[in-house]
């Protein structure tokens, strides 16, 4: 998992539907999309998760669900995203089979030590700083919480978390392989030109490490 990674908000985009937000964030350079649904009957995230498979999939960047399995299974989806509350990685990996891209979300350094065993593709760093969007969590790593993992860790990290056009590239700096995002894109007017500045400053850090 490496550069921008786009995670999904219905309500942040507004009056638009997400798969235009979704197809100007991938125009824009978005490297990969986790649809994140909380409220959604299983029916409607289904069918929405089918429908933005249908518009990745020709573009070559995946699609991750957040917590569902099942909606995975059933959309075609290439992966899932799990915390520390959801079902434990060894099942999703059983169940979504060995080429699947599975990101499992630290919140603690336990859960970081409990990951070096785990056979996933990335942890997500969250949060890295306190944000509006997710506020059930358990404190925020800050950047030297990147580091303190990039030394530690033999998995990718990918950064979320308060993070945008100030701060993507320094979480790069010290470590992270992608910058995951909710408002920076999904609440911006124009998603492309959000995605493109955002991924300029990404690929910049990236190419100097
Ligand atoms: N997980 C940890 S923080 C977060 C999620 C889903 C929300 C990040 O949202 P934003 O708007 O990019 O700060
Ligand atoms: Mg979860």
């Amino acid at each position: 998992m490496r550069g921008l990674y786009l995670v999904t908000d219905r309500a942040l985009c507004g009056g638009r539907a997400l798969e235009e937000v979704v197809a100007r964030a991938v125009e824009g350079g978005v490297a990969c999309v986790q649809l994140r649904e909380k409220d959604l009957s299983t029916r409607a995230f289904i069918s929405l998760a089918v429908s933005l498979k249908a518009l990745l999939a020709p573009r070559r960047v995946p699609l991750i669900i957040n917590d569902r399995v099942d909606v995975a299974l059933a959309s075609g989806a290439d992966g899932v995203h799990v915390g520390q509350e959801d079902m434990p990685c060894e099942w999703v990996r059983r169940f979504m089979g060995p080429r699947a891209v599975i990101g499992l979300s630290v919140e603690t350094w336990a859960d970081v030590v409990r990951a070096q065993d785990q056979d996933v593709d990335y942890l997500g760093v969250s949060p890295v700083f306190p944000t509006p969007t997710k506020i059930d969590t358990k404190g925020a790593w800050g950047l030297e919480g990147i580091q303190k993992i990039r030394a530690f860790s033999r998995h990718p990290l990918v950064a979320i978390g308060g993070l945008n056009l100030a701060n993507a590239a320094q979480a790069v700096r010290a470590g992270a392989d992608g910058i995951a995002v909710v408002s920076a894109i999904c609440a911006s007017p124009d998603p492309r030109s959000a995605a493109r500045e955002l991924d300029a400053r990404i690929q910049a850090a990236l190419r100097e490490r």
